[in-house]
């Protein structure tokens, strides 16, 4: 083997999956299908505490997404502490309030209208944790040097959708928000240059009057085309 194959050398180890009956897989996908179609995002949030070790958890769940080069090219920001989660708060209404006062074009305000989303965002106050989630673009090495990532937007959208997963599984709520621009949580997190703001989102129980849009889901036929 030539010298600078040594450290890339592949392992493999055997892998048999979770192997269910053809009747067991059927019954798991509607069943999971059903707990799923049960998931909305919330912005009306309880202040009861979530413990730590849940989202422990539920990162840990994220960070078995599948990812380029299997670069894993995310950074969780969890934040529970109630003056930095105020800061956050003033922070993001700064900028929401001028998205919603001009930078967001009509058709974008009507297209929102039946969310019932404005720029006030107490929930950034009231839910007992906030996941910031970030992607890095490249991860620098032990002397400071770029190295590159893969499909970073694809990967972090998919660790943050099993994040969505793990964190309904558990039966709590969430929100995928995104304050726009977002840049002002890696000053307040003091991040690296390589971590960008992906998603920030709440987490913890609904409050007890929770509301949610009465949307509805498209279906199958909408969504899907089978070619056999
Ligand atoms: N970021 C704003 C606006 C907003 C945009 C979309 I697209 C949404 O689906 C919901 C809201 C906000 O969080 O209010």
């Amino acid at each position: 083997m030539s010298q600078n194959t040594i450290d890339t050398e592949k392992k493999f180890i055997t892998y048999k999956g979770l192997n269910f009956t053809e009747s067991d897989t059927l019954e798991r996908s509607k069943e999971f299908y059903g707990l799923m179609d049960k998931r909305r995002s919330v912005r009306d949030f309880s202040d009861k505490p979530v413990p730590k070790k849940v989202i422990d958890n539920i990162i840990r769940t994220a960070s078995t997404a599948p990812s380029g080069a299997h670069k894993q090219p995310w950074t969780f920001c969890v934040v529970s502490n109630a003056e930095l989660k105020s800061r956050i708060r003033k922070m993001a209404e700064e900028e929401e309030y001028k998205s919603y006062h001009g930078r967001m074009s009509d058709e974008w305000l009507d297209d929102l209208k039946p969310l019932g989303t404005d720029w006030v965002k107490e929930f950034l106050d009231i839910a007992p944790w906030l996941i910031i989630v970030m992607k890095k673009p490249y991860d620098l090495g032990e002397n400071g040097e770029k190295r590159q990532n893969y499909y970073v937007n694809e990967s972090v959208g998919l660790a943050s959708g099993f994040l969505l997963a793990a964190i309904h599984e558990a039966g709590l709520v969430s929100l995928t928000h995104t304050p726009s621009p977002m840049n002002f949580l890696a000053k307040a997190l003091e991040r690296p240059e390589n971590e960008r703001p992906f998603l920030l989102i709440p987490v913890g129980y609904p409050a007890d009057d929770c509301q949610v849009p009465d949307l509805e889901r498209k279906p199958l036929e909408d969504v899907a085309v089978y070619y056999e």
